[in-house]
């Protein structure tokens, strides 16, 4: 890439296109105006404050753990999307980029709320760096960066489908979403933490309009060209095991999980999710566009935000 400034294209507010709103990206962005706009100032963490006296002291380290996690992972997300959207925006797809501003705008808040719950209910101003065992780093501390500032110096769709099944696959649709949903599951069981609840709940909505985003940007791809299906697999293939490591590494390190946490739970549901995603994108292959639209379009209205 040259460092030559180059004149603005024509914009497309001012030509006969104007915004395509019928598009994925238009609606993920009209969706993202209503529900990514909340507050995680405004979460009443009282309650969760009194619930946390009462803990024990493996519950409390249970819940640290899986914060910290959470927290990393939201920081990285949100430190590592620059170049995916740099990317977009000098293609000129200008509603992709329009959405991928609430996206990072979401992210930063999910790592706001993380910070919120360790300062004012956990309580705690310590390193929790030791709970990120070797699979986590591998793809949260080595794989996302990599994948994501490749698009530096390489724009390619295969760089693209590297970096959005990395990011948007295995670390929202493998990672996050399953640690979210066990997460959540388990805190409603037990009736406990509700401000934390809210915000996950409210989070796991946000997530689920990345996810889409992803799996539209990796079929319109493959769309284009099947021969990146390769990659796309390839990718999957390398990071799977490390994702799943992550849950089998945060089971392993207790002798018995508290608030009735069930490994088989979370290695289930991160599996039947992937699954359900990987047949949508190899189906994108030798698709036309209008099709990876319908089927996106179907995927966003099923989910509730
Ligand atoms: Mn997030
Ligand atoms: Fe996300």
């Amino acid at each position: 890439m040259s460092n030559t400034i180059q004149t603005h294209p024509p914009f497309v507010t001012t030509s006969m296109a104007g915004l395509k709103r019928n598009t994925p990206p238009m609606r993920l962005f009209e969706k993202a105006k209503r529900y990514g706009i909340w507050n995680p100032s405004d979460i009443d963490f009282r309650q969760d404050v009194a619930d946390w006296q009462q803990l024990d002291a493996v519950e409390r380290e249970v819940l640290l753990h899986l914060t910290s996690l959470f927290q990393a992972g939201e920081e990285a997300v949100t430190a590592d999307i620059l170049p995916l959207i740099l990317t977009i925006a000098a293609e000129g797809r200008l509603e992709e980029e329009m959405y991928l501003t609430t996206f990072l705008f979401e992210e930063a808040k999910h790592t706001d709320f993380f910070r919120r719950f360790l300062d004012e209910v956990a309580g705690v101003r310590m390193d929790l760096t030791h709970f990120h065992t070797p699979s986590y780093s591998e793809i949260i501390y080595t794989a996302l960066p990599a994948a994501l500032q490749a698009l530096l110096t390489d724009r390619s769709p295969a760089a693209q489908v590297r970096a959005s099944v990395t990011y948007n696959m295995i670390v929202e649709g493998v990672l996050a979403e399953t640690g979210y949903h066990a997460y959540f599951t388990a805190l409603e069981r037990n009736g406990i933490l509700p401000g934390q609840r809210q915000g996950i709940r409210l989070l796991k909505q946000d997530e689920s309009r990345h996810i889409a985003y992803g799996i539209y940007l990796i079929s319109r791809l493959l769309a284009e060209d099947a021969a990146l299906w390769d990659i796309a697999e390839r990718t999957m293939n390398e990071l799977l095991p490390s994702a799943l490591g992550v849950i089998a590494d945060t089971f392993g390190r207790y002798d018995a999980m508290p608030f009735g946490l069930e490994e088989s739970e979370f290695a289930h549901y991160a599996l039947s999710q992937f699954q359900k995603r990987l047949e949508r994108i190899e189906h994108a292959r030798g698709a036309t566009l209008e099709e990876i639209y319908t089927t996106t379009d179907l995927a966003i209205q099923q989910n509730d935000a």
